[in-house]
């Protein structure tokens, strides 16, 4: 038996030690879809698989990994766009999924709070929301599969951050293990708190490199009764902007969703799923939900479709009259990642820029790119609103992903963005992150990363360049 062999052995016998239950520690073929995220974009081997179901074993699974060495992967769903949950190459690591970790714990229908473990699947918490005639309104495609402790650890976004917040704004509390195995207990449901740091700040967001999230009190919202959704063609990004002025004039702080989609994202999802506009249209069109308890929607989103087809910026649109139509709407919206995974593969760009700036930064990337390649089809889409945009490249083109990337990003830091918006930085925006983000910043990130994290066990590679150890720079 060599020394490599009989320490990978010692590991698995550890780890079975801890977790008692063969089927909570994966090895071989088993261990295939941990690896390898959803786009079969990012991934490495990994040494095992652990699935704790209680906070005790993923503290027992840390300890174990920190004695050896052994770098943790923390996973959810595993829906990341940008390589954040899935093993890099040249560590030795194993993944640790929480999504044996599934209860809702508690749930306080006076104060709107629920108590929900890492693993539980963002559309299981709606679901028990709704069933209290309460929100929780972080929402996107991937919501049957991504789970509370991915969407924290990156602090997702959606469709309704506009009106919502990020995931940052809907957590009061935290439970996690740090990196010597110790648990820190933060299950609060204060919407008050000034007493010392809020450290749990510091781990949402943090993409499981400072902290493992186990659980976490949320912030419901009141579940408005009225909803009302409506689809317009617009000439162009501009246009889609002058109408979220006449939305907002109408609508004011009803407005819960407002979505720009391209043309060519729209024929993407025409040819691979059969869904059409509800009108002929070649143009922009945006996509508006407005909620609210008190009635008066229809009138109010009426009057913000007329006051945009009178001033020409929109040429057409439709009221969703049903619940089944309001869905068919979004499924024009929801299918344009999937449409585009079918269409090959694509380099993402997740930015955002002060909303007023949207149409100018889609004309400089636009044109930027088509200076410096040929061969490439762009798909524009996202979540206008909080100004988010989703500026996707396809084509031959794709060859020169890196090369994309600095293109794109060099626009986005002309007009004072954010390389990424909401899908985190994974291990595709390593690089990135370094050469845009100002020097003191990623000094800091370093400094807190060195305290919570010493000997970088924690999903290495990820966010901060790998540097096995932190000292190096
Ligand atoms: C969305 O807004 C997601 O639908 C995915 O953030 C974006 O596929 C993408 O680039
Ligand atoms: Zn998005």
């Amino acid at each position: 038996m060599t020394d490599s062999t009989s320490t990978y052995d010692a590991l698995l016998a550890a780890l079975h030690s801890v977790l008692g239950d063969a089927g909570l520690v994966l090895t071989g073929e088993a261990m295939s879809p941990y690896c390898v995220d959803w786009r079969g974009e990012f991934g490495a081997p990994a040494l095992a698989v652990a699935r704790p179901k209680t906070v005790d074993q993923v503290s027992a699974v840390v300890r174990v990994c920190a004695e050896r060495n052994i770098a943790i992967v923390p996973q959810g769903g595993n829906t990341s766009l940008a390589g954040g949950a899935v093993p890099i190459a040249g560590r030795a690591q194993i993944v640790l999924s929480l999504s044996r970790m599934k209860a809702i714990r508690a749930i306080d229908p006076v104060g709107m709070t629920m108590t929900a473990e890492a693993g539980v699947v963002l559309e299981t918490v709606q679901e028990a929301a709704r069933e209290h005639e309460l929100l929780f309104p972080i929402s996107f495609a991937a919501q049957g599969s991504s789970q509370i402790g991915g969407i924290i650890s990156t602090n997702a976004g959606g469709i309704n951050v506009l009106r919502y917040g990020m995931t940052r704004q809907r957590v009061l509390g935290l439970e996690a293990v740090l990196a010597d195995g110790s648990i820190v207990e933060g299950l609060r449901h204060l919407h008050k708190d000034n007493a010392g740091y809020d450290w749990k700040q510091l781990l949402i967001g943090a993409e499981g490199t400072l902290g493992i999230v186990t659980a976490a009190s949320l912030r419901l919202a009141p579940r408005p009764k009225h909803k009302i959704t409506a689809f317009l063609a617009v000439p162009d990004p501009e246009s889609a902007l002058a109408l979220l002025r006449h939305a907002t004039a109408q609508l004011g702080d009803a407005i819960a969703a407002f979505e720009l989609i391209s043309p060519s994202a729209l024929a993407l999802v025409k040819q691979h799923f059969g869904l059409k506009p509800p009108m002929e249209m070649q143009s922009w069109a945006v996509l508006i939900e407005a909620a609210a308890s008190l009635s008066g929607l229809r009138d109010a989103m009426e009057a913000a479709l007329t006051m945009a087809l009178e001033a020409g910026d929109a040429s057409d649109g439709v009221i969703a009259e049903t619940e089944a139509q309001a869905a068919a709407l979004w499924a024009l919206r929801e299918h344009v990642t999937e449409a585009e995974l079918k269409s090959g593969r694509s380099v993402k760009h997740d930015v955002s820029v002060p909303i007023n700036r949207i149409p100018d930064f889609i004309r400089d990337a636009t044109s930027a790119l088509h200076n410096a390649f040929d061969g490439l089809q762009l798909v524009v889409f996202g979540h206008v609103g909080d100004g988010n945009v989703h500026f996707n490249v396809l084509g031959a083109a794709v060859e020169a992903k890196a090369a994309i990337n600095r293109v794109v990003h060099d626009v986005v830091a002309g007009h004072q963005g954010s390389i990424s918006a909401e899908h985190g930085i994974g291990s595709y925006r390593v690089s990135e992150l370094a050469h845009y983000k100002q020097p003191s910043q990623l000094t800091l990130m370093r400094t807190l990363k060195r305290a919570l994290d010493p000997s970088n066990i924690f999903n290495p590679g990820k966010v901060l360049n790998d540097g096995r150890s932190f000292s190096e720079k």
